[in-house]
């Protein structure tokens, strides 16, 4: 595989998905063992779903939040924080991943464009503000919101809601900001099946912005066919290779 030549003036977006974090010991979604196998997907990650049995969603993420809690950071997540030391701001990581290895491997600006599974909100968060970090598990009883006394719930994008605008804004204002300065733009998604929208369009915006675009992942799906180039294995084996040669 040959190394990624990137100079002066590279301009590089990563995108990761839940392979990304693999290796860590994080299950994916829709491998075996995934993490809906024995959930539907709608049963938990849906505000319907929350509205049903909102102790049912808690008992699921609290033990999201136990298993990553146990997790460390892996050689790709390490890749990545080291290639944004070296790029600085002409470096972007957007993550589809709730999950904080990013944030513990030294990566500084994320964009986790599917929210974050170690921040609560509040289940009125159209009319309440209420948004903080928290560790806590939660296997018998659902917190509640300190703001208006409603159930709290995790900050994360659950199917039917729409994405922050301030943070899918990043990809944008970062692809346009590569054409204003005429610099090379570079897309590379990582351990991510495509199946989920917007984030899988991602690719389509930044080609039409003229990008060399790379998939790493395990297996070779379509949506490696979006792709300039597609580089099968794992991301903490490839990425290493593929930014640093090594
Ligand atoms: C490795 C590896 C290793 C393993 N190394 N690789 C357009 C068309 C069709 C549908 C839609 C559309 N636009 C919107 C939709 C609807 C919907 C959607 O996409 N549905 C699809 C199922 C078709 N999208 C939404 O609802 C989104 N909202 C939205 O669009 O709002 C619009 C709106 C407008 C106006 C008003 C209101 C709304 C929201 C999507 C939120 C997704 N959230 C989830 C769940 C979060 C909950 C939780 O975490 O519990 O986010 S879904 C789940 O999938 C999670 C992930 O971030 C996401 C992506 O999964 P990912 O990362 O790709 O994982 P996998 O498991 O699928 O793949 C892993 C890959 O890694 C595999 O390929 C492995 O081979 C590979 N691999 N080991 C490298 N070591």
């Amino acid at each position: 595989m040959e190394r990624l030549q990137f100079d002066s003036n590279s301009r590089v977006i990563v995108m990761t998905g839940a392979g990304a974090s693999a290796e860590s010991g994080v299950p994916t979604f829709r491998d075996a063992n995934g993490l809906w196998e024995g959930n539907k997907v709608e049963d938990v990650a849906s505000p319907y779903g929350f509205m049903e049995d909102p102790q049912k969603v808690w008992n699921f993420y609290s033990q999201r939040r136990a298993n990553v809690m146990m997790c460390d950071p892996n050689t790709g997540h390490l890749a990545l924080a080291e290639l944004e030391r070296q790029l600085g701001d002409r470096f972007l990581l957007v993550t589809q991943n709730v999950d904080d290895l990013h944030e513990r491997a030294g990566s500084k600006r994320v964009a986790k464009v599917h929210g974050n599974l170690f921040r609560n909100k509040c289940s009125q968060h159209t009319t309440c503000p209420y948004v903080a970090d928290d560790h806590g598990l939660y296997f018998d009883t659902v917190p509640k919101c300190p703001v208006c006394g409603a159930d709290a719930r995790p900050e994360i994008v659950w199917f039917g809601e729409r994405l922050q605008l301030s943070v899918t804004d990043m990809f944008y204002s970062f692809c346009a900001r590569a054409q204003m300065d005429a610099q090379k733009l570079y897309y590379v998604a990582v351990g991510t099946s495509g199946a989920v929208y917007p984030v899988a369009s991602f690719v389509y915006h930044a080609n039409t912005m003229g990008a060399e675009s790379h998939l790493v992942n395990l297996e070779q799906g379509e949506h490696a066919n979006d792709f300039h180039s597609f580089h099968k294995g794992k991301a903490g084996e490839i990425l290493p290779r593929l930014f640093f040669g090594s």
